[in-house]
């Protein structure tokens, strides 16, 4: 039997869904975004070969900014240097619809998000689990 990967996909997608609903169901009323309370320690980071890495400590991703090409696919490593667990999404834009979300993951583990071919535009990236203090922007020209 051979499942094609595209549903194997979804099932992956579909399981990291539920499990973020039952998290983010577990820490809900979070209060309203406030730009000045995000404690990412900022930076701007670049794709570069279809590949780029970020990392998490102390409640903060290590770039606010990710810049991209328009059409081409890309791959996040996320790497968490804390005990905290942390994953890394993309979104529309804040409180919008999800691109790909990413599965969490513990200190010293790392996650490759898969971030498919994208417009022109700015993007929402977010840690699920720290919404208020983990967020950016990911920037795709071209
Ligand atoms: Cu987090």
């Amino acid at each position: 039997m051979n499942l094609p990967t595209s549903a194997l996909r979804r099932g992956a997608i579909l399981t990291s869904i539920l499990t973020l609903a039952a998290v983010l169901a577990a820490c809900s009323g979070g209060g309203s975004a406030d730009p000045s309370d995000d404690n990412s320690a900022g930076g701007t980071i670049a794709v570069i070969d279809g590949a780029v890495a970020i990392s998490s400590d102390d409640l903060a991703f290590d770039a606010n900014v990710i810049m991209a090409t328009a059409g081409e696919a890309f791959t996040v490593t996320l790497t968490n240097n804390e005990a905290n667990p942390h994953n890394f999404s993309v979104y529309v834009e804040e409180g919008g619809e999800a691109i790909v979300l990413g599965g969490i993951i513990g200190e010293g583990e790392t996650d490759e998000v898969e971030v498919p071919a994208l417009e022109p535009g700015e993007y929402f990236f977010v840690c699920d689990l720290h919404r208020d203090e983990m967020s950016g922007t990911i920037v795709v020209e071209g």
